[in-house]
């Protein structure tokens, strides 16, 4: 079989930035689903780089409006570190999660290997909530609410200074983000999604345009230098197929919609990284979350029912 592609599979088992425990089990629940064999079936050369390390959790209250920021922080720079080494050696990082804050640590390193390289970066946000709280707005303290806002520079200086970047020099611009399936915004956050003009095409705007026109708008400003990293939160999917998550959010994407969604991101063949967050085992049936996620993973990488042209 002829190798298309190499991945590293990255394993990061805390839940240190979510308001529910159990995330931190996400990496093995992935692995036991198979997505090692599921990827090699597709031709995908997969090393698993195991689990990285990192604190405990202590589970306190937030302070200033973070909780766990120290820990956060830790973590992240694990995950930045192992993100970055794997795209220096031009493997396709997939970090398997492991709660939302830490989509801070990939992306920041996907932004510095971009910034580098001379990459356009593009990064797609799958997910039921928007992620764009800042310690000002957040209703909880829990940072996994915060990795879009940090990435653009709001946030605290130990998260938007990763990888070399600041406030006035942030890692991304809200420019270079989709984010699909949102149908979970806090208010503060709404108007804060509002004024840095995010591109958010909501579950309102799927259900009326229907899957295949959100995506051919939200992969439309690709061309061939462009870095796509995909940032996958499991609750994007409908609690109905994906039960398995800290914050369960109804009316998500439907198992067929969210096939084609992974399917148009297949077609782009521009994925480059990828992040699969929030999977949470102890909330889930038998596995099923997991092994729901393996199955869209697979799609991402080109499953498909018929040859395609
Ligand atoms: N927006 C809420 C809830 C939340 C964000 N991300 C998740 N939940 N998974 C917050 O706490 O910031
Ligand atoms: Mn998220
Ligand atoms: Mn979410």
């Amino acid at each position: 079989m002829t190798i298309l592609r190499s991945v590293s599979l990255i394993g990061a088992p805390t839940d240190i930035g979510a308001g529910a425990r159990g995330a931190s089990m996400g990496p093995e629940a992935l692995r036991v689903a198979g997505i090692r064999e599921a990827l090699q079936s597709h031709g995908v050369d997969v090393q698993d780089r195991g689990n990285l390390n990192g604190p405990y959790n202590p589970w306190l209250p937030p302070v200033d409006g973070y909780r766990h920021l120290a820990e956060v922080t830790a973590w992240n720079q694990a995950v930045h570190d192992a993100v970055y080494a794997e795209l220096r050696q031009g493997r396709m990082p997939i970090l398997l999660g492991g709660d939302h804050c830490l989509g801070l640590g990939s992306i920041s390193a996907v932004a510095r290997h971009c910034r580098e390289a001379g990459k356009k970066l593009r990064v797609l946000w799958l997910d039921a909530h928007a992620d764009f709280n800042t310690s000002e707005l957040t209703p909880s303290g829990n940072i996994h609410g915060m990795p879009v806002a940090c990435l653009c520079g709001f946030g605290p200086k130990e998260l938007v200074g990763m990888g070399g970047f600041s406030k006035e020099s942030p890692a991304i611009s809200p420019k270079w983000v989709r984010q699909i399936g949102i149908r979970s915004v806090d208010e503060g956050e709404k108007r804060f999604v509002h004024e840095q003009d995010l591109e958010v095409f909501d579950m309102r705007y799927i259900d009326e345009m229907g899957m295949r026109h959100t995506m051919e708008l939200a992969l439309a400003t690709l061309d061939a230098n462009t870095h796509l990293h995909v940032s996958f939160d499991v609750d994007f999917l409908d609690p109905a197929i994906a039960p398995g998550v800290g914050t369960t959010v109804p009316g998500g994407p439907t198992y067929r919609e969210a096939q084609l969604c992974m399917e148009m991101i297949a077609d782009t063949g521009l994925m480059a990284s990828l992040d699969v967050m929030e999977l949470n085992p102890a909330l889930d049936e038998k596995n099923k979350t997991g092994l729901v996620a393996v199955d869209l993973i697979e799609s991402l990488f080109g499953k498909s029912t018929l040859m395609r042209k």
